[in-house]
């Protein structure tokens, strides 16, 4: 049930908060001081989850109240053809490999306008970095969709794919995501922001965009006036200290720009990956990564539980340790399920609005930027 005075919130929190050994960064952030990069190694080190989730869910409620935000979207994974192989990644394929593919412009259309027809207010465009198309494909894809579907927000190619689109166009990064913007981009998803810590991406992801040239070309976008989200994937091979710092450098630019949305913490799947002798992740790891990026990232508006990598039941649970916000119908997803998740490709506005009731949360249909939406269809709409 949601908190609603301050003397409800304070006998709740002071009976948890007695003796867990963590209380003294638990109370900093219930008071709004900013946590530290020692308090956050320490959260991870705990394992007291319930006060840590606890003060994360007050956190949660003092921004965004009892609300549960989803989206009615489309993901759209036009090739897996990459140039890069990282270790984590089960998607990637050379042009000549089996199971290769790309979709023409024709198709990524089809599936675009067919979304915006049952409703989709968002695609979300990512895929890997294509050795041979043009920049000007890509410029094309997003004008086609815009000029038909002006109405869709377009959230499409993650920082590294925009850097590489730089590339290929020998343009700047700023010039580049300009001429994306003018032919219709809306926005950048979280992506390839893995773990900044350069030593684990010299294990992980040697060829790939760095830390640091990731949060500049959200730098750029951010100034731009394109908005974007922030992911961080966890559950490899990083410690407590790697995810803190990476939090921290988004924190640092959440200052600087304010231009992210979201945070989405990716639970790392192994299957049919370089490390496919790991294993999942735990519930417990899962629960902490999401109430400590809720503590941690206190100039942020929103955490995400992105339901098809963290599982529809713990998206459901998270919703009370610092998620507001459970992404939306997805409705064919590539990455997370060539790496073995279990959970469906997609999910029903009914569904989300059933667990999110479920965990006596308010549904609210959001658009990309977090307006509500309106709709009269009784499916789709939070009665
Ligand atoms: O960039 C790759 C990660 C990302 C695996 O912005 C993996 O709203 C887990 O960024 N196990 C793509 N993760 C997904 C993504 C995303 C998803 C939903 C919403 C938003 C948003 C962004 O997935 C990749 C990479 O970081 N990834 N392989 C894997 N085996
Ligand atoms: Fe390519 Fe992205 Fe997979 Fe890395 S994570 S191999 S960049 S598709």
């Amino acid at each position: 049930m949601i908190l609603t005075s301050n003397s409800d919130i304070f006998i709740k929190m002071e009976k948890l908060l007695r003796l867990s050994p963590v209380h003294d960064i638990l109370r900093k952030a219930v008071h709004g001081e900013r946590l530290s990069f020692d308090d956050g190694v320490r959260l991870f080190k705990s394992n007291d989850i319930l006060p840590i989730g606890h003060i994360a869910n007050i956190v949660r409620e003092r921004k965004n109240g009892n609300k549960a935000y989803y989206i009615t979207n489309r993901h759209i994974n036009y090739s897996n053809i990459c140039k890069n192989r990282c270790k984590f990644c089960a998607f990637s394929r050379e042009k000549e490999e089996a199971g290769s593919y790309e979709m023409d412009r024709e198709e990524i259309l089809e599936k675009a306008v067919a979304a915006v027809e049952a409703g989709a207010t968002e695609l979300h465009i990512v895929g890997g970095l294509h050795p041979e198309l043009s920049f000007d494909f890509y410029v094309k894809m997003i004008r086609e969709i815009h000029e038909s579907c002006p109405e869709v927000h377009i959230q499409a190619f993650t920082a590294v794919e925009i850097e590489h689109l730089s590339q290929i166009a020998r343009l700047s990064v700023r010039q580049t995501l300009k001429e994306l913007k003018e032919a219709g981009l809306g926005s950048l998803p979280g992506g390839g922001a893995e773990v900044f810590s350069p030593k684990i991406r010299e294990q992980l992801c040697p060829e790939k965009l760095s830390g640091d040239g990731w949060l500049q070309v959200m730098r750029e976008a951010h100034t731009l006036g394109l908005r974007s989200n922030a992911t961080m994937l966890y559950g490899h091979v990083e410690a407590p200290e790697d995810r803190i710092n990476h939090l921290i450098k988004l924190r640092e630019l959440q200052d600087e720009t304010g231009g992210f949305m979201s945070f989405i913490p990716l639970a790392f799947h192994p299957k049919n990956t370089e490390m496919s002798n790991r294993s999942r992740t735990t519930a417990m790891l899962d629960l902490k990564v999401i109430s400590i990026g809720r503590l941690m990232l206190d100039n942020f508006d929103h955490i995400k539980a992105f339901w098809v990598m963290l599982g529809i039941k713990l998206s459901q649970v998270s919703l009370s340790f610092g998620v507001d916000d459970i992404d939306g119908t997805v409705q064919e997803e590539k990455i997370t399920h060539a790496a073995g998740a279990e959970t469906p490709e997609a999910m029903s506005a009914y569904e989300i609005i059933r667990l999110i009731k479920e965990a006596d949360r308010e549904p609210v249909e959001r658009d990309t930027l977090y307006n509500p939406v309106k709709r009269k269809n009784i499916l789709i709409q939070a009665s």
